[in-house]
């Protein structure tokens, strides 16, 4: 897994052209690639980083549950998606506290207003997890995938679950072509309802010989920081829909649109390359379960994870 992503990231150091984004730090970038990892080879969590799989597997659970509200990832210290939540935030009515405009590349940049930034965020962290009101209204990111996974709203008004259908369809109709989930809906990307519209947007499932494979698109890719995550997230949603459905695991095929690493993270993926990958782990999911609804993180275990040391990076928002 490690080397095609390497491969991925040299490719980006080398032919990536500059290109300025929404959010002010500017990206290397090139349109359209594609990666493929063989998922019965062991479960791809890179092995040149340490990527954290508890919180990858919480906020994939917190995906299948088709929860949208930050509240759920905070307790259990899954903080990844809190600038999205602060924003709504920081720039609503309510909020009567010192100036954030832009916070996402001033605290890089100052680092007095980090400080006065750390206690904004501690502040309204406190409030998602204490406060039911605060919480239903800045804790909630909109309609991000949550809700377009699992309660998707039809144009005839109806609610539609797109997972336990495409479960059910790779159950009885697994040559069907159309196991399919998408979560770009128009109306709430136009209409501004998610404080982020979806970076995987639509994904595909695939049955062949008794395995179950994935294809994930991507319109926008944060390669050092969100991939990693991305592909784990992936590789383990679709080994839980494979165990759920009596089915082996075969490939996942990720397609990227615009890949990106940002100016502030070529350090560290310079860092990242210079090191060997090691032994990819394996994934063991608990057999008394079977729904992949009823999965906890304690019913997922990461064996003979071995990887080199974390390497920090901010992140853009
Ligand atoms: N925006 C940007 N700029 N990058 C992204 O990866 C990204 N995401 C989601 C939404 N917007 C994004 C959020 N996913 C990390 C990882 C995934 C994220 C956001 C942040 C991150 O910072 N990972 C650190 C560890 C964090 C920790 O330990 O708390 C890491 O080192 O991997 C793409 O899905």
């Amino acid at each position: 897994a490690d080397k095609v992503y390497l491969e991925m990231c040299q490719t980006i150091l080398d032919k990536g052209i500059f290109k300025e984004d929404r959010t002010g730090v500017g990206t290397y970038s090139l349109f359209g690639y594609q990666l493929r990892f063989n998922l019965a080879e062991g479960f791809p969590l890179l092995t040149t980083k340490r990527v954290p799989f508890k919180l990858i597997a919480s906020e994939l659970l917190w995906f299948l549950k088709g929860d949208t509200n930050l509240r759920y990832l905070l307790a259990h210290n899954n903080h990844i998606w809190d600038e999205w939540g602060f924003q709504k935030w920081v720039t609503s009515k309510d909020y009567k506290g010192p100036d954030m405009t832009d916070f996402g590349i001033r605290i890089t940049q100052d680092e007095a207003f980090n400080k006065i930034y750390e206690e904004q965020m501690k502040f309204y962290q406190e409030q998602v997890l204490t406060n039911d009101t605060f919480a239903k209204t800045y804790g909630d990111l909109g309609n991000v995938y949550g809700k377009q996974w699992r309660h998707w709203e039809g144009s005839n008004g109806k609610v539609y679950d797109q997972i336990k259908w495409v479960i059910n369809e790779i159950k009885h109709n697994p040559n069907s072509r159309r196991l399919l989930v998408n979560a770009w809906d128009v109306a709430s990307v136009y209409e501004g309802l998610m404080q982020l519209p979806p970076c995987h947007f639509c994904f595909q499932f695939y049955v062949v010989d008794g395995k179950l494979s994935c294809l994930f698109n991507m319109r926008s890719n944060d390669v050092f920081l969100g991939l990693p995550f991305n592909i784990a997230s992936y590789a383990l949603l679709t080994h839980l829909i494979a165990h759920e459905c009596g089915l082996e695991v075969g490939d996942l095929v990720y397609t990227g649109a615009d890949v990106h690493l940002y100016a502030n993270h070529l350090e560290q993926i310079k860092e990242q390359l210079s090191r060997t990958p090691r032994k990819l782990p394996t994934l063991k999911l608990n057999p008394a379960i079977q729904s992949v609804f009823d999965f906890n993180l304690e019913d997922m275990e990461i064996i003979g994870y071995d990887p080199h040391p974390v390497i920090k990076a901010p992140v853009a928002v």
